[in-house]
């Protein structure tokens, strides 16, 4: 059986096999990926009515791929008190968002109780408003910053109020590119226990790859098949989105950028690799509208959401600083010849637009 008719069928394809597919050319793999996202989705593309906040810049680690933490090149350190984000969540409440995705650096100047607090706030006012927040990486400084298990930290989190957790900070699990590119933050193996952990306690979560900027094909694929084996065991992933490394004010020296062939190559080989994960994300932050919607035909099911809002990534030039229109993202997604589906954050189908 040649690889393509391995995949064609179904089958699960191993490391070496999973390398081979970015030998194909683009519209075999393309056709092979869009196979299996129209077996599970048909031509539905699922998004949800979201906000980002990002409540402090203030970081102690030093990612060399950050633009936003202030303790590297963004020159403006802030950080929210409750009040501020709670007006900010009563104004998204009377706009009907229904996700509010709650991600910060890891300050050591504001207590454990100002990260977990506000949680409780939120949902003792708006108890149906979901809230994604804390990712392994600031997990895993709350743990070692205030002496906690990562079972303590995440019993909090339940109590406090959050649902889901997001899937930043997981970048590449290769160790050497970690040790390179993020240096002393949440190791491969704690980033996978922690969610583990999560999952184990019958909470869901999203995962994410940090790719093109010093990693190899063959870190990628590693990415994937970490992954793979944990859902495997846990089937606790909701969706996996590759991040497109944004390249600017930030001190990652990176000479060669990814081409949209490699990003869609990518995606595919995720769609056809993580076989076991319902749900690709093509996150147009990091890969822009126009490209996310042609990846809806290269394996991507999910493009997000609104967002409103989003430092992180717009700090590295992406242009995602003010979020995107609703109804332009539901012609565009239309346009492109896919039902947009808007979803809960757990992709409950709430609405077929
Ligand atoms: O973890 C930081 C990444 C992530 C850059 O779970 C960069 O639903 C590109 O995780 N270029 C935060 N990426 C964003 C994130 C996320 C986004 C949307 C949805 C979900 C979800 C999670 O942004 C960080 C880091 O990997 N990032 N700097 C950069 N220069």
């Amino acid at each position: 059986m040649t690889l393509v008719e391995k995949v064609h069928s179904g089958e699960r394809v191993d490391f070496d096999e999973a390398l081979a597919l970015y030998e194909l050319d683009i519209f075999t793999l393309g056709k092979l990926a869009d196979e299996r996202r129209q077996k599970l989705h048909g031509k539905k593309s699922y998004f949800n009515i979201n906000r980002h906040i990002n409540p402090t810049n203030i970081c102690k680690d030093v990612c060399k791929f950050c633009a936003y933490s202030s303790s590297r090149k963004n020159p403006n350190p802030y950080t929210m008190s409750h009040d501020e984000i709670l007006n900010i969540v009563d104004d998204i409440v009377k706009r009907d968002i229904k996700e509010v995705h709650i991600v910060s650096a890891h300050n050591p100047d504001t207590g454990l109780q100002w990260y977990l607090e506000i949680f409780k706030k939120i949902k003792e006012r708006y108890p149906s408003l979901h809230v994604k927040a804390l990712t392994a990486a600031e997990i895993n400084f709350l743990a070692q910053e205030y002496n906690k298990s990562y079972d303590e930290i995440l019993d909090l989190m339940i109590e406090y109020g959050v649902d889901s957790m997001p899937g930043g900070g997981a970048e590449i699990f290769d160790e050497k590119v970690r040790e390179f590119i993020c240096k002393g933050k949440v190791s491969s193996k704690q980033w996978l226990d922690i969610h583990k952990r999560w999952h184990q306690k019958g909470k869901y979560s999203n995962v994410t790859m940090l790719f093109g900027h010093v990693e190899e094909r063959k870190d990628r694929i590693d990415h994937m098949m970490r992954i793979r084996t944990l859902q495997d065991e846990t089937s606790g992933f909701n969706a996996f989105i590759p991040l497109v490394y944004q390249k600017e004010n930030n001190y990652l020296k990176v000479k060669d950028f990814l081409t949209a062939h490699e990003i869609l190559k990518t995606v595919a080989i995720s769609r056809i690799v993580l076989d076991n994960v319902d749900n690709i994300k093509a996150y147009w932050v990091t890969s822009t509208v126009n490209l996310a919607l042609v990846a809806q035909e290269f394996g991507a099911n999910d493009l997000d959401g609104t967002i409103e809002r989003e430092s992180i990534n717009s700090a590295a030039g992406a242009k995602s600083a003010n979020g995107v229109n609703l109804q332009e993202f539901i012609a565009l997604i239309k346009n492109s010849g896919f039902t947009p589906v808007e979803r809960d954050s757990l992709y409950n189908e709430l609405k077929v637009w």
